[in-house]
């Protein structure tokens, strides 16, 4: 458990997306907490779990970062593709795009968007979760969001989240899940 003078001010976001910082920023922001972006690659060992890939970023980035940081690996999990793409994501959405992974899926759309977010503090690490339960739309939708936004459909609602503002994305999205978390363990110590 970190102590009472251990609690940052402001905290380094680890990330070469652009997209997860302006989220992440507008969610600490709401708790208070100040996220300072430095652009850098994560690296990234080969893992279907994201809190695996999240925590050995972390350590790797300890070895060179001694302020407080952390580091977020999410992925798209699509249930008839047997939870593809997942931790390759990012590279299938460059390699292939939205159009082709959308001619890949068949009658079950059910997808899960995950989120881990590795805390690096005083010494310690900590992992932060989220999950976003949906399906995946039939088309495009929307120019809001990045990555895969506009072919991702929230549980309960009726539009893709590249057609939601940040402030309706965050409210349910994993990302907005896994740093309310880590912002309510911080606050405990402010
Ligand atoms: P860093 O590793 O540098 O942080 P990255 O883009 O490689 O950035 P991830 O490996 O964590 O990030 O994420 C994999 C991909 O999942 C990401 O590139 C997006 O295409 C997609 N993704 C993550 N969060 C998303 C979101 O909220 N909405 C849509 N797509 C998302």
């Amino acid at each position: 458990m970190i102590q009472h003078n251990d609690a940052p001010n402001e905290l380094l976001f680890l990330t070469s997306n652009e997209g997860k910082y302006n989220e992440a920023s507008f969610i600490m922001n709401m708790f208070g907490i100040k996220l300072v972006w430095r652009k850098t690659e994560k690296m990234e060992v080969q893992s279907d779990d994201v809190e695996t890939v999240a925590l050995e970023a972390a350590k790797a980035a300890a070895i060179y970062e001694s302020s407080p940081f952390i580091i977020e690996d999410d992925g798209l999990f699509i249930d008839c593709l047997n939870g593809f793409p997942g931790p390759y994501s990012s590279y299938v959405l460059i390699k292939l795009g939205l159009k082709r992974v959308l001619k890949l899926i068949e009658d079950d759309r059910r997808a899960r968007f995950k989120s881990a977010v590795a805390l690096h503090l005083a010494g310690r690490f900590m992992i932060f979760t989220g999950i976003a339960e949906g399906t995946i739309s039939f088309a495009k939708k929307g120019d809001l969001g990045f990555g895969y936004d506009p072919i991702f459909i929230p549980d309960g609602a009726k539009r893709t989240m590249a057609e939601m503002t940040v402030i309706e994305k965050s409210t349910i999205s994993h990302r907005g899940k896994s740093f309310t978390s880590l912002a309510g363990y911080l606050k405990k110590f402010h």
